[in-house]
């Protein structure tokens, strides 16, 4: 739900118009809107060579998951492995577009260690690889426009840690 909405299904529960501070945060959403929305065409755009030198940094950083034994081990789990970072980096551009993390919340974190914990995957690694990925990602980006890509990175990485 992005910000609009909930203001809005809070205030409409109470049976009261937006509070000034609800506007303030809606101003401010509204405002960032151009540049959270091309901070995402640019992620979208570039999203296979994000996930591809992403992943190369990964498994430069943790062979032992590519390794026998390992559990992105072999072409198909490797692949899996680099289809779950496209994964968190789809997430990310919704939060971004949403200027919020409830989308990535609510997709990509709720059960997320137990997920990972059944699967055998090391979640360290996964958020190395979340960690790649924002630095790829960021390179790509403005100073301001890094910033705030970064920190939707950086609660995915939070959440995983
Ligand atoms: C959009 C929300 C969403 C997420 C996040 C998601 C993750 C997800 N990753 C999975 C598997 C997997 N995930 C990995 C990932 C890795 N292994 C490693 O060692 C690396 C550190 C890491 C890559 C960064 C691997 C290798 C598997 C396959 C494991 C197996 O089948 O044994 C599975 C099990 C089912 C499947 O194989 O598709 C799920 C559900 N699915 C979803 O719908």
């Amino acid at each position: 739900m992005s910000i609009v909405t909930k203001s809005i299904v809070n205030a409409d529960a109470e049976a009261r118009y937006l509070s000034p501070g609800e506007l303030d945060r809606i101003k401010s959403f509204v405002t960032s809107g151009e540049r959270r929305v091309r901070i995402a065409e640019t992620m979208t755009g570039a999203r296979e060579r994000i996930i591809k030198e992403a992943g190369n940094q990964l498994f430069q950083k943790r062979p032992d998951v590519v390794s026998p034994g390992g559990n992105a081990y072999g072409e198909e789990m490797t692949a899996t492995c680099l289809r779950d970072l496209d994964y968190y980096l789809r997430l990310i551009t919704y939060g971004i577009v949403a200027g919020d993390v409830t989308p990535i919340e609510e997709i990509g974190v709720v059960g997320v260690r137990e997920m990972y914990k059944s699967l055998g995957t090391p979640i360290e690694a996964v958020a190395e690889g979340v960690r790649a990925m924002k630095s790829v990602a960021t390179s790509l980006l403005s100073g301001e426009d890094a910033a705030e890509a970064g920190a939707y990175f950086d609660y995915l990485i939070g959440a995983m840690s």
